[in-house]
C-alpha cells in the first residue's frame, strides 16, 4: 500500500472516570466540580458521562453495543488539516476520535505515514495528548509527530523558555507548530520530512536542538486563503463524514467581549465567499450529509452575508438543517429571522451570558435586554431550536444581576440553557482592569468586588433550582453540538426535551442534602422507559472497540 505522507489525529476525549477525580480532588464547593456534579448520569452504580449514560440506558433496551458520541461528527480539525495538505500534493488521512478508531488508525500507522500530525483544539491541559503520542510511536516508531493547534499556541504564547520546555519535553512529539493557523506550516513540514531536509528553519516550528532544548523557528503569522482552503468533500467517504458535519465559512470574530481572548489570537474576522460555501454544501449534500453545523463563532454577523448565505441556501435547496452560533444583537430585522428558518436552520447556540443590563455592559457584549428578548421569541415563533448560555460571577455579578438572569431565562423559556462559573482568562481584556475590579486569581479559582469563585458556583446551583422554563443541557463531549448529531440519528428535539428534563430531575435530587432514595429510583426509570421508547439509528462506534 502507498505510504503516507500524513495522519492527522483528531479529538482524544480522555478518559472520564480520570476526569470526575480531578473534579472531587478539587473539592466540594468548587467550580469544577459544580460542573461535574450536572454532567454525568450514574448507571448501575458508575458514573458515566451524560451521552455514555444515554448510550448505557439504549443498550440495556436494544440489546446492542452502540457508543453514541458527538466526535462520530468527523472532526474539522481533522478534515481541515488533511484536505489542506492534499490540496498542497501530499497524501494526508484523517482520523476524528481516538479513543473510538484505533483499530483504523493502527491501519494508517501501517502505511508508514511520514508526518503525524496532532490537533489540540479541545485541550486545556497536556494529558489528553500522551496516549495519543504513545499509540503512534507504538505503531509507527519511524514517523516524525508533530503537534499543533490551539494547546500549543497557548503554551508558547510567551514563548519557548521556563515551563513551556517542559511541558513540549512532557508531550514528547518531534516538534511542534505554534500558530493561530498552522496549516502552512504544516505542509512545509511534510514537504521538508519527505525530502530529508533540515527542519530548524522552518516558519512557526519548535524543534529539537542537539542540546535538548526546543527553540523557535522564524515567526511569520499566517494568512491562509479560506476560499483556496475550503474543504473538498468528495475527497472523503460518506461512512467517514455521515449524516451530520461540521464546517466553517469564516475565522475569528469580529467583537471584542472582555471576557474572551480569542479574537486576539486568531486575528481580524476573514470570510470565505458565498460561492465557496456553496459548492462545499453541494458536495457535502452529494455525500448524503443532512445536517450541517457552522462552527463559524458569529454566523450572522456581518447581517448582509448572512442574508445571502440564507438565500442560496434556499436557492440550492438541499434539503440541509442547520445549527450555529447566533448573535440576536446583530439580527434587528424580522427578515432575518425569515431567512433563517426558510433556509432550514434549525437550531442556535446564544452566547447570552447574562441577563444583567450592567453585566452585559461591563463584558463589553454590545447588547442590549430587549434584543436577546426579542431574538428569542422570534427563533421561538419559527421553531428554531435556542440554546442559552451564561456566566455566573464575571466582575460586578452579585445576588441582584444573578436573579435578572433567572428571570430573564423563566421568561424568555429558551429550549434549552446551561450556566457555567466565570472562567478567569489572564489573557481576557478583563485582566487589563484587573485592579479596578479587584480580580485576584484566575482560571476556576479567582476572586473581585462582587464574588468569587466559589460563591459562583453556588449560585450556579441556585439556577439550577430556579430556572424551570427551559432544559439543562450537560457541557461534557454534549453542549449544543450534541443537538444535530442527535438529530441526525433520529432522536429529535422534542424527543430528547423531556428525556434531558428527567435527567435534570435525577440531578437535582440526586444533589439534595439527604436525597429521597425511593424517587430517585422511580425518576431512573422514568428516564429508562424514555431513552428506550425512542427510535435512534446506530452509532458508528461501538464500546467494544473502546
Ligand atoms: C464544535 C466544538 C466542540 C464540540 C466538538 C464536537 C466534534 N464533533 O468535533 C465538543 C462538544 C466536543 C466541544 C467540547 C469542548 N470544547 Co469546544 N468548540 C467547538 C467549536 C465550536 C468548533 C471547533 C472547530 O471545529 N473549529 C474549526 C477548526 C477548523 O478549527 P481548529 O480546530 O481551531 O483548527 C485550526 C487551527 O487551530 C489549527 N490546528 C488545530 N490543531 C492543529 C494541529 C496541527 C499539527 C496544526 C499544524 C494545526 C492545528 O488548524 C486548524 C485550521 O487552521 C469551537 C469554537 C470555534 N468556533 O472554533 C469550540 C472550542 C474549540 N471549544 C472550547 C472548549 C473550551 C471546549 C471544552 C473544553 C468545553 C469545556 N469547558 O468543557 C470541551 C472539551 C471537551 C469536553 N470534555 O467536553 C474552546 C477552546 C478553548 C481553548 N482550547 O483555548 C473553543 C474555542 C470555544 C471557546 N471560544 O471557548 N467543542
Ligand atoms: S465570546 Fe464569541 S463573540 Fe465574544 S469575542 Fe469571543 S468569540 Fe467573539
Amino acid at each position: 500500500m502507498e505510504q503516507l505522507d500524513c495522519v492527522v489525529i483528531g479529538y482524544n476525549e480522555g478518559d472520564f472516570q480520570d476526569y470526575r477525580a480531578m473534579c472531587e480532588g478539587s473539592g466540594a464547593g468548587s467550580p469544577t466540580l459544580q460542573i461535574y456534579s450536572k454532567e454525568y448520569l450514574e448507571v448501575d452504580g458508575r458514573h458515566l458521562s451524560w451521552m455514555d449514560g444515554l448510550s448505557a440506558l439504549r443498550n440495556r433496551a436494544t440489546g446492542r453495543d452502540d457508543r453514541y458520541h458527538v466526535g462520530e461528527v468527523h472532526n474539522l480539525a481533522g478534515l481541515y488539516l488533511s484536505n489542506f495538505l492534499r490540496k498542497a500534493g501530499l497524501s494526508a488521512e484523517a482520523v476524528s476520535l481516538f479513543s473510538a478508531e484505533q483499530e483504523r488508525l493502527a491501519d494508517l500507522l501501517e502505511r508508514g505515514p511520514r508526518v503525524v500530525a496532532v490537533t489540540t483544539t479541545f485541550y486545556v491541559n497536556i494529558m489528553p495528548v500522551l496516549p495519543v503520542i504513545d499509540f503512534v510511536r507504538a505503531y509507527a516508531p519511524d514517523a516524525h509527530i508533530v503537534v499543533g493547534g490551539p494547546l500549543v499556541d497557548n503554551i508558547c504564547m510567551d514563548g519557548v523558555e521556563g515551563m513551556a520546555q517542559d511541558l513540549l519535553h512532557g508531550m514528547g512529539a518531534d516538534s511542534y507548530i505554534v500558530e493561530s493557523q498552522g496549516e502552512g506550516a504544516l505542509v512545509e513540514l511534510v514537504r521538508a520530512v519527505r525530502r530529508g531536509a533540515p527542519l530548524d528553519g522552518i516558519a512557526n516550528t519548535v524543534t529539537l536542538s542537539d542540546a535538548g532544548r526546543w527553540v523557535a523557528g522564524p515567526k511569520k503569522p499566517e494568512a491562509n486563503n479560506i476560499d483556496h482552503a475550503a474543504i473538498d468533500w468528495s475527497g472523503f467517504s460518506p461512512e467517514l463524514i455521515g449524516t451530520t458535519a461540521q464546517t466553517r465559512t469564516a475565522r475569528s470574530c469580529a467583537f471584542k467581549c472582555s471576557f474572551c481572548d480569542y479574537p486576539m489570537r486568531a486575528g481580524a474576522l476573514t470570510t470565505a465567499s458565498v460561492d465557496t460555501v456553496r459548492h462545499e454544501l453541494r458536495s457535502m449534500a452529494e455525500l448524503g450529509v443532512k445536517n450541517l453545523v457552522f462552527v463559524d463563532d458569529t454566523f450572522n454577523v456581518p447581517p448582509k452575508r448572512f442574508k445571502e448565505l440564507c438565500r442560496m441556501l434556499i436557492e440550492e435547496d438541499l434539503g440541509l438543517n442547520w445549527y450555529s452560533y447566533f448573535r440576536c444583537s446583530n439580527a434587528r430585522d424580522e427578515e432575518t429571522f425569515d431567512l433563517a428558518a426558510q433556509s432550514g436552520c434549525r437550531g442556535v447556540f446564544l452566547g447570552i451570558e447574562s441577563g444583567d443590563q450592567d453585566i452585559l455592559a461591563a463584558m463589553n457584549k454590545l447588547a442590549q435586554d430587549a434584543q436577546y428578548r426579542n431574538g428569542i421569541a422570534q427563533l421561538k415563533q419559527r421553531g428554531i431550536t435556542t440554546f442559552a448560555s451564561i456566566i455566573v460571577g464575571f466582575p460586578g455579578e452579585n445576588e441582584r444581576t444573578v436573579q435578572n438572569t433567572i428571570d430573564f431565562l423563566n421568561e424568555t423559556g429558551p429550549t434549552f440553557w446551561r450556566a457555567q462559573p466565570w472562567w478567569g482568562n489572564p489573557k481576557a481584556p478583563v485582566y487589563q482592569r484587573k485592579e479596578l475590579h479587584g480580580i485576584e486569581g484566575e482560571a476556576y479559582n479567582w476572586s473581585h468586588h462582587t464574588m468569587n469563585s466559589r460563591e459562583a458556583a453556588n449560585w450556579c446551583d441556585v439556577m439550577f433550582e430556579k430556572v424551570t422554563e427551559s432544559v439543562w443541557l450537560p457541557l461534557y463531549d454534549f453542549d449544543f453540538w450534541a443537538l444535530p448529531y442527535l438529530d441526525g440519528k433520529g432522536l429529535k428535539v422534542e424527543d430528547l426535551v423531556p428525556i434531558l428534563r428527567a435527567s435534570q430531575e435525577i440531578m437535582r435530587e440526586r444533589d439534595r442534602a439527604t436525597p429521597d432514595a425511593v424517587r430517585l429510583t422511580s425518576l431512573n426509570d422514568e428516564l429508562y422507559k424514555a431513552v428506550a421508547a425512542v427510535d435512534m439509528a446506530p452509532s458508528r462506534f461501538g464500546f467494544a472497540t473502546v
